[in-house]
């Protein structure tokens, strides 16, 4: 059986973390695609050669032009610019719609039948309008963002109670910016929830409460540090997961964004909630249950997202 073909559209910092990490992972063959002159073929080409040593088979390969994307299997979109410090992720929309507009065409034309995994900011916008551009069906098309921000919670979470990673559970719902939702009931160590634990005497509520603030500042975190782009081993780990789960139907449990029908009160539009992903790609969403607190806070969410959406649709007026 041939190899299972990943598309990467945007090979920059992520793009290429997820080269690499594919390649290493012998997810399957990797074509990174880039407006860049010679970038593209440039990490295609240093990630080859890697290979020897690490001793993986996957072929790799680096292009300007979208028909040798045509089959792929897999897309994962990062192109498209990232944030510098004093910029919110809301300030790239302008340019990064217009992106977006060609990557789905570009899909649209030559992977019909990909599952998409957008990666680029302001994510449930983009993700929203990477979906309208290319006409694709909405389970084969959604946002990376969840799996991130849930990793940022759990490692902050086993750093406060000095325990592996491995057994802290943690998830985030809604959207991808300052309004998203760590969501402290549904995270746990071991099965036993955030709050039991606030009573068992593991970690104080002000603890707590700050280390969900780290969270959902997370992503500014990095940037402030880095001083010139945005994270991306995290970013790119977090959309590996994703593909993986698609490509050997794992029916893996993830946040992501995805497109909601009604669930979590949510009609239409794309936001980050629990989902299983397989072979069908999206294919369900876990309707949970929320409080009234986390209730209000997904409800800020969204709204916010609804927000962007508006200001897309004032942008391009092919998507109002
Ligand atoms: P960067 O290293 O700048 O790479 C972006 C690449 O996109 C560059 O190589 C550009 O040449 C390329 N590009 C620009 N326009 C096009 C186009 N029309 N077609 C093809 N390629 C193009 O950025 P990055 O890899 O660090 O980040 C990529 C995106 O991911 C940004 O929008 C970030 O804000 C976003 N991001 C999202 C998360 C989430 O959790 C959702 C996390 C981190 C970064």
């Amino acid at each position: 059986m041939a190899r299972p073909k990943i598309a990467l559209i945007g090979a920059g910092n992520i793009g290429g973390t997820l080269a690499h990490l594919a390649a290493v992972k012998e997810l399957g063959d990797v074509v990174l695609f880039d407006i860049a002159d010679g970038l593209p073929q440039g990490k295609a080409l240093d990630i080859a050669e890697s290979g020897p040593s690490e001793g993986f088979d996957a072929a790799m390969s680096g292009t300007s032009d979208y028909a040798d994307i045509a089959g792929a299997d897999v897309c994962i979109v990062t192109a498209g610019v990232a944030r510098k410090p004093g910029m919110s992720r809301d300030d790239l929309l302008g340019i990064n719609l217009k992106v977006m507009k060609s990557v789905g065409e570009g899909i649209a034309a030559h992977a019909p039948d990909a599952f998409v995994i957008c990666i680029t900011n302001p994510l449930d916008a983009m993700v929203w309008a990477l979906r309208e551009f290319s006409g694709l069906p909405h389970n084969k098309v959604c946002g990376m963002a969840g799996v991130l921000d849930s990793a940022r919670f759990a490692h902050f979470l086993s750093e406060e109670f000095n325990v592996s990673m491995r057994d802290v559970t943690a998830f985030v719902l809604g959207g991808h910016g300052d309004t998203m939702v760590p969501s402290v009931r549904y995270s746990t160590v071991a099965g036993i929830p955030l709050p039991d634990l606030v009573e068992m005497g593991w970690t104080t509520q002000d603890k707590l409460d700050a280390i969900v603030q780290r969270t959902r500042d997370g992503g500014a975190e990095i940037v402030g540090l880095l001083k010139t782009g945005s994270a991306y081993y995290a970013p790119a780990t977090s959309a590996i997961e994703m593909a993986e789960a698609y490509l050997k139907d794992q029916k893996r449990v993830l946040p992501c964004a995805a497109y909601c029908s009604g669930e979590l009160g949510v009609d239409g539009l794309y936001v980050g909630v629990p989902t299983v992903i397989g072979a069908g790609g999206v294919e369900r969403i876990v309707d949970i249950k929320l409080n009234e607190d986390e209730q209000a806070g997904f409800d800020n969410s969204v709204n916010a997202v609804k927000g962007l959406i508006e200001a897309c649709k004032g942008i391009d007026s092919s998507l109002a």
